[in-house]
Order: structure tokens, then C-alpha cells, then sequence
């Protein structure tokens, strides 16, 4: 029996190291600075740096990544200056000659203490990449690191392994078919990756541009500024960076949920100033909104002539209401524009959008108050000017809390509106990935989607935010439905069980 068992477990280690070799990377290693900094070597086969005048003074490495391959790395490191110190883990990647920044990991090392950075990367379209292990706030701490592993993963989408078994993942997007539309987030990155992709178009049928819908990514700042010498309230935008989704989706007969026109954040502070040139003067009121309205009517012709009916819904609005205080929330848009920018953002949006596609409006903590109050008062507001088609519960929840109760009570709440509904960007973090986690996330989500499946009827769509655990933006919580390697995790099997055999 003992050996039987002895077996069985080599063959999971072996199945689980065939997806990902793990390589110790110690070699060729340099200091990223400009001229300060050093790296030494340890006996114990670590290496530190030293002299660092900034925070991005840091060691470096160059990695030859291929677009849309998985990746991830892992390293520990070590500090002992000061009680704690936010270490990151970032990739610096060139394309045409331009370097950008992406920060993967993030991890307070405590003074004397060894620490693991460790993310998992999707590479982008660029020339060149460079790992290196930067600090926030700490520009001239001196730290060491040991253990750097970098993994090329290969991830077996679309069948799940238990042991010696393979089966075939069931559908999310055909068993909740009766419904409503299951989705998920897509990056850029991803979006590169044909069979990671391919597993996701057999999963859901909706997805959101997990980023590159945002005003930092379509509004074209440059462009705009030109446009701006002759008439202020004109905005150009640019498309390349959801190019790829948008193409897959459209050949895949996918739909797409739009998010988001207006945002507190993830949008040019040149949007608000005159010039579209931040030293310059704030616009006024009218300025902002005739750009809001060139903005948005540029983006639904551009969608709707390259990819008519694909883009069935928007977050007009995401994230208005403060938490602290069921308010609209400080932002440019209520300083510059007034009270009213919500109510102006949907009218422009409505006139714009083309017929059918549905304004939402899109917030997380709607189980608490006083937010759940300000969100419902938002809304009502919205629903008197008749622009305004759902609520998209964000649903961003933790093991702990909200409880199951809250969230029932904030469903009921806002479902009293006569609104469309949506879960739009659904996870769930855990405090470690161990089995008997694993399956207390899983419970939640069964009792979230047992909340959620008699609401079938406004419900028009459940969205993760994002597909495996390792490309969350809260991947330290292990969130979502898939594991790493792409293995359906217990929470995927437990909300298939909410649905009647
Ligand atoms: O998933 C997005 C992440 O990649 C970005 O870094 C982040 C920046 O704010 O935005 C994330 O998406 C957010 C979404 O747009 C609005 N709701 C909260 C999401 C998670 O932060």
C-alpha cells in the first residue's frame, strides 16, 4: 500500500514538473543604476547590491521572452537596515527603443528575515526584457537575494489531471448556458496566446479588457494635444493595445463588456488640463465635458464600424461613490464638472452608445455601508434621468468578509431597482493555498453562486476577474478558479454544483 502510494505521489510530482521546469538563475547578474550601485557575492551563493541612490537602482537580468508565453519567477530576499522594507519585483521592457515598466510582485521583507517575491508573468510585445528587484521608499538600503528561479509554464489548458487521470474540463459558459453569460478579464499579454486563449474561449463567452479600455490606454495624449490647439473639447483616441482581444473575440464570436469611460483613476491627468498639457491651468467644466463626449463618441464609432454588435455593455462610470462616506468620491471629474458628472456621463454615453448596448454602473464594497447606501442613491439618481440600464457588483471578496449574509442583503438591496444586474469582476482571495483552503474558498463561491442563480433573470452576466490564479492581480490570494498550471481548482467544481442535475 505504502508503495503504491510512494508511486502515486512521483507521478503528481513528476505530471506537476513537467508543466513547469524551474531554473536557478545566480549568473549574470548587474547592477541597474547609473554608476553607484554594486553587486557582490556572498559564500553562500547570494549576491547583494549596494550604493544605491534610487529606488529603481536595483540588479538586473536580462530574460529572452517570447509574446503571450507564460512565465514566473521566484526569489527571496533579505534585508537588514530597517524593521520592514516594500520589495518589488519588476520586468523594465523595451519596444522601438522605449522603455516601460510593469512591478509583478510586491513583498514587505522584514529586517533580518528572508522574504519571497514570486509572480507569474505574461510577456508582452516588447524587444527586451529586464528583471530586476527594486525598492518603494528605500533608495538607499543595501539587500541580498538568493534562489532566483525563472520557469518557462506550460500549462495544460482545457484538462484537468488528478493523478494518473486526465479528463476534460466542463464549460462554465455551457453549464450556466440557461443563465447568464459566463466571463472573465483578459489582458493584453494573454490576449498573444492562442492556446491559453482558445482554452478561454471554451470557458466563457464574455470578456472585459482588463485594462485596455481605460482611458491611460485609449486616450491618445499626444494626438489629443494636437487636436486641442484648435478646438479644446476634441479627444483622439488609440486602439493598439486592445487591438488583439477585440480581434480574437470578434473571430471567436465572444462578446466584449466595456470598462470604462469615466474612472477616477487609470486616466491621463493631461485629460483635465488645458492643452492636454499638465502645466497648464485645469479645463472648465464645459471643456471637460465636450472632451468626454468627443472621447466617448469616437470610441463606440470606432468599435461599432470595426466590430459591429461585439461590444454589448459599458461601465459608464466605475467606482463614483467613497467609501467613508456613501459620497461621490473627491475626484476631478466632481471638482471640475460639479454634482451632476454622473448624470452627464450617462447622457453623453447614451447618446453615443449604439442602440442596445447597456450603461452600467460599476462599484466594489456594495456590501458595506455607508457605501451600499450611496451606491443605491447614485443609482436612483440615474434611473430618474432614464440613462442608466445595471449595476455591476464588482465582488472583489475576501474568505472572511463580507459575509454570505452581506452579500445577500446588498443583492436583494439594489436588485429592489428596477436595473439589469452583473457580477463584474469577481474574485475571492484565501490566505494560502492549502487543501483544506482551498476548500473553504470553494464553499464561499458555491454559496455566492447559490445567491446568484435565482436572479437569472436580470442577471446578464457572472465575470471573473481573470482565469488563473497566477495573473490575478491579487495572485498572492490565490482568488480565482484555476490554479497556475490551469487546473480547475475545488471552487470551479463547487459553484457546477449549484446547478440543478
Ligand atoms: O486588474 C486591473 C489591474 O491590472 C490594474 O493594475 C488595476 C489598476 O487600478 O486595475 C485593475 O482592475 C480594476 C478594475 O479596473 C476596477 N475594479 C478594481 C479592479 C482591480 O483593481
Amino acid at each position: 500500500m505504502k508503495k503504491f502510494l510512494l508511486i502515486l505521489l512521483c507521478m503528481a510530482f513528476l505530471t506537476s514538473l513537467s508543466f513547469a521546469q524551474g531554473e536557478t538563475v545566480m549568473d549574470y547578474w548587474y547592477p541597474r543604476s547609473m554608476g553607484s550601485a554594486s553587486l557582490t557575492e556572498y559564500e553562500d551563493g547570494s549576491l547583494g547590491i549596494q550604493g544605491r541612490t534610487m529606488d529603481w537602482n536595483s540588479p538586473g537580468h536580462d530574460f529572452d521572452l517570447i509574446a503571450g508565453n507564460q512565465y514566473s519567477f521566484k526569489v527571496e530576499v533579505f534585508q537588514d537596515e530597517q524593521t520592514e522594507a516594500q520589495m518589488i519585483l519588476s520586468v523594465a521592457h523595451t519596444k522601438d527603443g522605449t522603455e516601460s515598466y510593469e512591478n509583478l510582485a510586491f513583498a514587505k521583507a522584514k529586517k533580518g528575515e528572508w522574504t519571497t517575491l514570486e509572480a507569474g508573468y505574461v510577456a508582452g510585445d516588447f524587444d527586451r526584457f529586464v528583471i530586476y528587484i527594486e525598492t518603494l521608499g528605500a533608495p538607499t538600503l543595501a539587500y541580498q537575494f538568493r534562489n532566483f528561479t525563472f520557469t518557462g509554464v506550460e500549462a495544460v489548458f482545457g484538462s484537468a489531471e488528478t493523478g494518473s487521470e486526465t479528463t476534460e474540463v466542463p464549460s462554465l459558459k455551457e453549464k450556466f448556458q440557461d443563465y447568464f453569460a459566463f466571463g472573465t478579464a483578459v489582458t493584453q499579454n494573454e490576449a498573444y496566446n492562442r492556446q491559453r486563449m482558445d482554452f478561454y474561449a471554451s470557458q466563457f463567452n464574455i470578456m472585459t479588457p482588463g485594462n485596455e479600455l481605460k482611458p491611460d490606454y485609449v486616450l491618445d495624449v499626444s494626438a489629443s494635444a494636437k487636436l486641442a490647439a484648435e478646438d479644446e473639447c476634441q479627444a483622439a483616441v488609440h486602439f493598439d493595445r486592445v487591438k488583439p482581444l477585440l480581434t480574437y473575440a470578434w473571430e471567436h464570436g465572444i462578446k466584449i463588456h466595456g470598462h470604462v469611460l469615466v474612472w477616477h483613476q487609470q486616466t491621463p491627468e493631461a485629460f483635465f488640463h488645458e492643452g492636454y498639457n499638465i502645466s497648464k491651468p485645469l479645463v472648465t467644466r464645459e471643456v471637460l465635458l465636450g472632451r468626454l463626449s468627443s472621447y466617448t463618441e469616437k470610441i463606440m464609432e470606432y468599435l461599432e464600424e470595426n466590430y459591429p454588435g461585439m461590444v454589448v455593455s459599458w461601465d459608464v462610470l466605475n467606482e463614483a461613490i467613497d467609501d467613508q462616506t456613501g459620497q461621490l468620491r473627491d475626484s476631478k471629474w466632481l471638482s471640475i464638472v460639479g454634482e451632476d458628472y454622473p448624470e452627464r456621463a450617462y447622457e453623453i454615453a447614451r447618446k453615443y452608445a449604439p442602440e442596445g448596448v447597456q450603461l452600467y454602473y460599476n462599484d466594489y464594497n456594495t456590501a458595506y455601508e455607508p457605501k451600499q447606501t450611496g451606491i443605491v442613491h447614485l443609482l436612483e439618481r440615474l434611473l430618474a434621468d432614464g440613462t442608466v440600464d445595471g449595476y455591476g457588483f464588482q465582488m472583489h471578496h475576501d474568505l472572511s468578509q463580507p459575509s454570505v449574509d452581506q452579500i445577500r442583503k446588498s443583492l436583494e438591496r439594489i436588485a429592489a431597482l428596477p436595473l439589469k444586474l452583473r457580477v463584474s469582476e469577481l474574485d475571492l482571495t484565501i490566505p494560502d493555498n492549502q487543501e483544506a483552503t482551498l476548500e473553504k474558498q470553494a464553499a464561499k463561491y458555491k454559496a455566492i453562486f447559490e445567491l446568484l442563480l435565482p436572479y437569472r433573470d436580470r442577471l446578464e452576466a457572472v465575470q471573473v476577474w481573470g482565469v488563473t490564479d497566477d495573473l490575478s492581480w491579487r495572485a498572492w490570494g490565490y482568488p480565482l478558479l484555476f490554479d497556475h498550471n490551469a487546473q480547475p481548482k475545488p471552487a470551479f467544481y463547487a459553484i457546477l454544483e449549484t446547478l440543478p442535475e
